[in-house]
């Protein structure tokens, strides 16, 4: 006689449950956890084809997406529950792509702890007053659960309405936050930027920290309310030597994924033209290294060794050449990853707004279809 048990799925103590910090009815403590290819894929376990999914697949380049934004402010659209959970559904419902990606944007939490910032059409981030000095510091404090209700919420629903899809969470790493608060706006040379981090260490620091648990605990927050799979974007890192980076910023991008280490969600560390720091970038508490289109990804997995799962990496300038072109240069991607322990397809760098979604669409089924390219 076999003795009545817990229904399989069914834990029936926390102890029991893959992810024993998150919530019993968490996504990876079902489906998603069990057999969604970008977690595979980021943890080196069997898939049954590459996943794939591309920054800024929300807003932007879709139709669909510029209407519901008719009127609304960019940042205004990021505290509104209903048009956050919408516009990152649009991208998944329209390419079936493996993931969703939050929408929000960097500069989101350092709004909602009440810095004096917009995002302002056709330009980015501006700040009313940069931050320059010593006493600037004290003009951010640490992010409460209670300053971004309406996004968790969106969280929440969003991981309803997708189901066995995840959603992949994000943050600004500490020195591409600090770049925006610096400068005041968006910038090529990072001129401000570089000169307080050498000239002023002792205020660096302290802003940089500051930001590490600001971004931390934004990641912290959307894991808890249901996200799967965060990314800490370090877009513009890349204008710093190695030696600098581990100087002034892996200590600051560490202590940020530190806030989530606990939860063992997956973890995507994304910077563009970082060839160069790749693997010091693994090394401040990474599972997957995002990789820009400079460098092949098999380079990439020799830099970050076979413990580490790549992401990338086609130059999203390719999706404005003719199909062809794009197929050849979508399969080129693939052979270059063929073999590696982990890989997550993605772009070299955001969508370009007047990117034809179609080309994405032909993009996703190409992946799809390569099941000769499914990971060990
Ligand atoms: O798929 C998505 O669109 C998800 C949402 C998302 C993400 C992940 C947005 C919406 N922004 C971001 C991250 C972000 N924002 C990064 C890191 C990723 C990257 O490098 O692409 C950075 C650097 C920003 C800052 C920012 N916000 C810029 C760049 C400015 C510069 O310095 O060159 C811009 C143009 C924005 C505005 C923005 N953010 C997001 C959207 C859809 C927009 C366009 C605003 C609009 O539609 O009015």
């Amino acid at each position: 006689m076999t003795t009545p048990g817990p229904l399989a799925d069914e834990p029936t103590q926390q102890t029991d449950l893959d992810y024993p910090l998150l919530d019993a009815t968490h996504p990876l403590n079902g489906s998603v956890g069990r057999s969604a290819p970008l977690i595979a894929a980021a943890l080196r376990r069997p898939v049954a084809h590459t996943p794939v999914w591309f920054m800024r697949q929300a807003g932007r380049s879709l139709p669909e997406y510029r209407k519901v934004r008719e009127g609304v402010p960019m940042l205004e659209s990021c505290f509104r529950t209903d048009l956050v959970t919408e516009i990152t559904l649009q991208p998944v419902r329209r390419y079936g792509v493996d993931a969703a990606i939050f929408f929000s944007d960097i500069v989101v939490p350092l709004k909602a702890i009440g810095v004096n910032l917009d995002i302002a059409p056709g330009v980015g981030p501006v700040v009313a007053e940069p931050f320059r000095r010593e006493t600037d510091v004290a003009r951010l404090r640490a992010l409460d659960e209670a300053d971004v209700l309406p996004i968790t919420a969106a969280v929440r629903d969003l991981v309803v309405e997708l189901g066995p899809t995840p959603l992949i969470g994000f943050a600004g790493a500490p020195f591409t936050l600090a770049s925006y608060l610096i400068e005041g706006g968006p910038s090529r040379d990072h001129a401000q930027t570089k000169a307080l981090m050498y000239g002023q260490p002792a205020v660096w620091h302290a802003l940089l920290g500051a930001l590490a648990d600001i971004a931390g605990q934004y990641l912290r927050l959307q894991v808890l309310a249901g996200a799967s799979a965060v990314q800490l974007f370090d877009s513009w890192v890349g204008a710093l030597a190695p030696r600098d980076y581990r100087e002034y910023v892996m200590p600051h991008s560490t202590r940020a994924l530190s806030h989530v280490a606990d939860l063992r969600v997956p973890r995507i560390h994304f910077g563009v033209g970082t060839g160069e720091l790749l693997a010091d970038m693994r090394d401040v508490g990474t599972d997957v290294v995002g990789v820009d289109f400079r460098v092949p990804l098999s380079e990439a997995a020799r830099r970050v060794g076979p413990n580490h799962s790549v992401q990338g990496n086609l130059d999203p300038a390719i999706l404005f050449a003719d199909i062809e072109t794009v197929e050849t240069q979508v399969r080129r991607v693939l052979d270059d990853a063929r073999g590696l322990p982990g890989h997550i397809f993605n772009l070299g760098h955001g969508v370009l707004p007047a990117t034809n979604p179609d080309v994405l669409a032909r993009v996703v089924e190409l992946v799809h279809e390569n099941e000769q390219h499914a990971q060990p």
